[in-house]
């Protein structure tokens, strides 16, 4: 009975630290991404250094700093609930560094290799001097053709305009999400594709959309002898969700 007992104790203490671990860690994350909301988070950490071993205080504590991560996921999730399939051929490389990438902001892709390519994008009416390498088509028949950095879709989805069926960005260009090479970048237009048939200019990207923004960390296991392990690797922001 005593050795189940403390065993138990000894397990619950672990995993307290893993969940204070990854709050701190997910807390120094949220930090770099929400400023505005620095005394809160400053609030936070001051309630951790209070806390003091007991497992109990540890898990309380943790718990009260949940309503301070919650918004910095969700800003970062903001295609979450968003599912696309994408249409492409079997040896596409561009294609899949730019479904990485839309991935990355939460978006659900599934991946279709049809025989014919143009017959799909016959069938979504995407222009054609839109077309290119890629067509994805959200469950509600928005279309995006080509490497449409994810902030513009989200964008676009939050209100899409009542004569568009959806934005476009042809030609592949060099620092695209999917078409990066070191850190060139060519300046591109995201089109909005209409209705009628039309193209218009969306938006200007002038700048690399860094799918990368996250940089890759490490969560620690702390240990009562004072020895750290490395607990999981985060290697992505979807890891994280
Ligand atoms: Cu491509």
């Amino acid at each position: 009975m005593r050795h189940e007992n403390s065993t138990y104790t000894y397990r619950h203490h672990k995993i307290s630290s893993h969940i204070l671990l990854v709050a701190l860690t997910s807390l120094l994350f949220a930090c770099s991404q929400q400023p505005s909301t620095d005394a809160q988070h400053i609030q936070s950490l001051s309630n951790h250094k209070s806390a003091t071993t007991d497992s109990q205080t540890l898990q309380a504590s943790s718990t009260e700093i949940e309503p301070v991560m919650t918004p910095a996921i969700e800003s970062s999730t903001s295609l979450k609930n968003v599912s696309v399939t994408v249409y492409k051929t079997p040896d596409c490389d561009c294609c899949e560094g730019w479904i990485e990438h839309i991935e990355n902001h939460g978006l659900k892709a599934s991946v279709q290799h049809p025989e014919d390519l143009s017959l799909f994008k016959d069938r979504y009416d995407v222009p054609q001097q839109m077309r290119t390498c890629h067509t994805a088509v959200t469950t509600d028949g928005y279309v995006f053709e080509g490497h449409v950095p994810a902030k513009y879709m989200a964008q676009f989805l939050a209100s899409p305009p009542a004569q568009a069926i959806g934005l476009a960005v042809p030609g592949m260009p060099v620092g695209s999400p999917g078409m990066e090479q070191k850190n060139k970048f060519m300046p591109y237009q995201v089109m909005q594709m209409n209705k009628d048939g039309t193209a218009e200019v969306h938006a200007d990207s002038t700048g690399m959309e860094q799918p990368s923004k996250f940089v890759p960390y490490q969560v620690i296991q702390m240990n009562k002898d004072g020895t750290t392990e490395v607990y999981a690797e985060i290697t992505s922001a979807q890891q994280q969700l």
